[in-house]
């Protein structure tokens, strides 16, 4: 595809660069998106899977459903929207990336400067002690296993009505004050305070990249919208940079 001429000069003249990920840049890794027509969210309310409350009441369902999810990521590969971020960091002073997909799949790309805000459904978090583990064992399990404390362990994603990591936010919005480019790629920027960034990188006098399939709750403040699918944008955009 034809990169608009304003996008590879901002492209070449940053120097500081933040990127915010979401589901959308998984999609083509085949894991499902929350809100899109054939989203996650269609099928199971939020309310039941991914809150504290939903774990209280129901540890193995709730348990059950990430098993279900991690099952999908552990089958997933990095895409090539994934292998095009992991290029561009190299090719910039500060180049952050900011995601909130759960999936692990930008470290698996070779990205390395990853801020998780919302978890690693991967990781394993003990509910009492806080204790962290990746431990392949609990993926087989049916139920939450326990933790040496004696609390109950419970994915180490971020659900509905919990704080973000704290180190994990103030390096986000840390990144999205600095930056002079914020590229947004397959988020509909609807889940707050990630949601916050895009404006942050907008009020820091930054210029806005929206890489999405459709519109979103950021695309009035972008400056530049490009339609289409990550796993065919993403590679442009480096093939541009690379003076492709
Ligand atoms: C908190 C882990 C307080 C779960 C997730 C009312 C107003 C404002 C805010 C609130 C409100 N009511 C409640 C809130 C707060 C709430 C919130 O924002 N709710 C929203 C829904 C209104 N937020 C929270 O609860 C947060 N915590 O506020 O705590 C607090 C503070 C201090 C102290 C104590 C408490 C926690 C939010 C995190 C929740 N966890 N995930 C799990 O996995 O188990 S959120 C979930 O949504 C995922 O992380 C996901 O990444 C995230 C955002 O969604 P997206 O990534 O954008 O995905 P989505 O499906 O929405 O969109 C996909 C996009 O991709 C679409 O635009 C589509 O067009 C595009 N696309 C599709 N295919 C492609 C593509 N683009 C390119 N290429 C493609 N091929
Ligand atoms: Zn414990």
């Amino acid at each position: 595809m034809k990169v608009p001429e304003e996008v590879v000069a901002a492209l070449r003249s940053a120097g500081s660069v933040t990127v915010l990920t979401g589901a959308g840049i998984s999609a083509e890794s085949g894991i499902p998106t929350f809100r899109g027509p054939d989203g996650v969210w269609r099928e199971v309310d939020p309310e039941d899977v991914a809150t504290p409350e939903a774990f209280l009441r129901d540890p193995l369902g709730v348990w059950r459903w990430h098993k279900k999810m991690r099952k999908l990521v552990l089958s997933a590969e990095p895409n090539p929207a994934h292998r095009a971020l992991a290029r561009m960091e190299g090719m910039y002073e500060n180049f952050t990336l900011v995601t909130q997909n759960v999936d692990g799949l930008h470290r698996r790309a070779g990205s390395r400067n990853v801020v998780e805000v919302h978890g690693n459904i991967l990781r394993d978090r003990c509910q009492d002690c806080g204790k962290v583990v990746e431990e392949p064992e609990f993926w087989e399990m049916d139920s939450p296993p326990r933790c040496s404390c004696g609390g109950l362990f419970r994915p180490d994603v971020v659900w509905f009505g919990e704080p973000l990591p704290k180190e994990a936010w103030e390096e986000a919005e840390g990144a999205s004050k600095r930056c002079d480019l914020f590229l947004l790629v397959g988020t509909s920027a609807s889940v707050y305070p990630a949601a916050l960034l895009p404006q942050v990188a907008k009020s820091s006098g930054a210029y806005l990249i929206e890489v999405n399939v459709g519109p979103s709750e950021a695309s009035p403040l972008v400056d530049s919208s490009i339609f289409g699918r990550a796993g065919e944008v993403l590679p442009s955009l480096l093939r541009a940079l690379e003076g492709g």
